[in-house]
């Protein structure tokens, strides 16, 4: 693929959308297989319904390795079996940086080296930073849809294996006074 040549995108806060459109992404329930630690919560969401739990749109930027892609991923608020909606997560096989921008609603990066879980708490203008090596996955810790803009290298690649072989360290549940972490299980 050849470099693509300089343009502008705009990005549209109000409406989390970024112009012109490359691929967008619709992940729904039944795309969250294994992922949910209520294995029976997740089957009955998706008998019920099979709701869109978060959608990527991307500006025309390849994946390919020196571009620099950048995508809006905006997840819905909801609970399955008391666990946060939340993105599949992965980690990026060459081990490269990635940065999220909070645009709106509420949310966490949870963030794991195989060792060690971080969160960072995310909000409208929250920058936060994904080191090398680390997976990650995002949460909507509110009650409307939480967005964020996300910017990472084009080579960086996305192993969605890695997750389901060694977790995220952690998990997050919706409680009375908001949400918390619970270790893996
Ligand atoms: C993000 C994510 C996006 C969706 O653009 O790809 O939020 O999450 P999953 O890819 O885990 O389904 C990113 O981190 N790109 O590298
Ligand atoms: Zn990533």
């Amino acid at each position: 693929t050849p470099p693509v040549a300089p343009f502008a995108i705009s990005f549209d806060h109000e409406a989390a959308r970024l112009e012109p459109e490359g691929p967008t992404l619709t992940r729904r329930m039944s795309d969250l297989e294994g992922l949910f630690a209520d294995h029976e919560a997740w089957q009955a969401a998706v008998a019920d319904g099979d709701p869109v739990v978060y959608r990527v749109q991307s500006s025309p930027v390849p994946e390919v390795d020196r571009e620099l892609p950048q995508s809006i991923t905006t997840i819905e608020p909801g609970t399955t079996g008391g666990e946060l909606w939340m993105t599949k997560g992965h980690q990026h096989p060459n081990h490269q940086g990635e940065i999220y921008l909070g645009l709106h609603g509420a949310g966490g990066l949870l963030m794991y080296d195989g060792t060690r879980h971080e969160w960072i708490d995310m909000a409208p203008g929250t920058i936060g930073y994904i080191p090398p090596g680390w997976a990650h996955r995002s949460v909507n810790t509110g009650d409307e849809p939480y967005s964020f803009l996300a910017v990472y290298p084009g080579g960086a690649g996305h192993d969605y294996g890695w997750v389901l072989e060694h977790g995220m360290g952690a998990r997050a549940y919706r409680t009375a006074s908001g949400h918390e972490l619970r270790p893996w299980s």
